[in-house]
């Protein structure tokens, strides 16, 4: 089995400091938290960036002062900028943080509610515009998934052309609109990607740890982080994203499970290798 990735996905876009203190909006915030999950065994950080007022921003000046405070610190770390943003964003505002050139991004492979009235927007056509944009700069996009349709459009594309091997797959399950985290749902989508591809997976409030501790059995790896769920266990808040990151830590331990450096995840998902 390959050594586990652990992508920390730190701040979000929705997530604010009124429902944990620690979720991070400054730049000196920002990277505080890159460091320690860098330091508990995360290889990867999945960013989006906020004003010192926690408005979320695509702002490529903002990501731009991030992503180099973030790589001062930890040098070595993979940073996947979101193209995701926020709801309600237009496609060249999320885009915007490829202009930077990271070695990964996001993309979003199809729509999804979010809670009561917000539609996180994904339609076919603007999937093949992100793409292109992406492949274009020879990023490496991690394929989000927030359920088994998402999946069959990406295997849908591929086909197509318009998304290319070596693949590697996000589930981010438990979304309020968007699949559950349960344990078949884990297999379902699992077993519904080629074996040559690769995965991750991110569970949305209770179901991070759970689906983690799945996907640590099962060959995958893992997100965690205040983006996706701000509590350590149940009524407890975790007190920074280094928790979080611990906690998976704990359990890749106990299935004996080594976790991956930044140069480990490099080789694993086959960054800059386009077929
Ligand atoms: N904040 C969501 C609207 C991504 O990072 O690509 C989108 C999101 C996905 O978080
Ligand atoms: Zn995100």
């Amino acid at each position: 089995m390959d050594k586990l990735i652990i992508t920390a996905a730190i701040c979000g876009a929705e997530v604010m400091k009124e429902h944990n203190v620690f979720v991070p909006y400054t730049i000196k915030e920002l990277t505080r938290e890159a460091k320690e999950v860098v330091n508990a065994g995360a290889s990867i950080i999945h960013l989006h960036v906020r004003e010192d007022d926690g408005t979320p921003t695509q702002a490529v000046s903002r990501f731009n002062e991030a992503m180099k405070a973030i790589k001062k610190v930890c040098p070595d770390v993979i940073i996947q900028p979101s193209t995701g943003g926020a709801v309600g964003m237009s496609d060249d505002e999320r885009l915007s943080p490829i202009k930077l050139n990271p070695e990964m991004c996001t993309l979003d492979c199809g729509s999804v509610n979010f809670g009561e009235d917000e539609t996180f927007i994904n339609s076919k056509k603007q999937i093949k515009y992100f793409a292109k944009k992406i492949y274009n700069k020879q990023i490496k996009p991690e394929l989000e998934c927030f359920g088994k349709m998402h999946v069959d459009q990406v295997l849908r594309l591929h086909k197509g052309g318009h998304i290319k091997d070596p693949m590697h797959f996000s589930f981010v399950l438990g979304v309020d609109g968007g699949q559950t985290g349960l344990e078949r749902d884990f297999f379902f989508l699992k077993d519904s990607i080629p074996s040559t591809a690769t995965y991750s997976v991110a569970g949305i409030g209770k179901y991070e740890f759970p689906l983690a501790e799945l996907a640590i059995k099962h060959g995958g790896h893992v997100r965690v982080g205040l983006e996706d769920n701000i509590y350590i266990e149940k009524h407890k808040k975790a007190k920074g994203n280094k928790d979080l990151v611990k906690k998976v830590v704990k359990i890749a331990k106990k299935y004996n499970r080594k976790i991956a450096s930044p140069n480990d995840a490099r080789k694993i998902l086959k960054l800059g290798e386009f077929i």
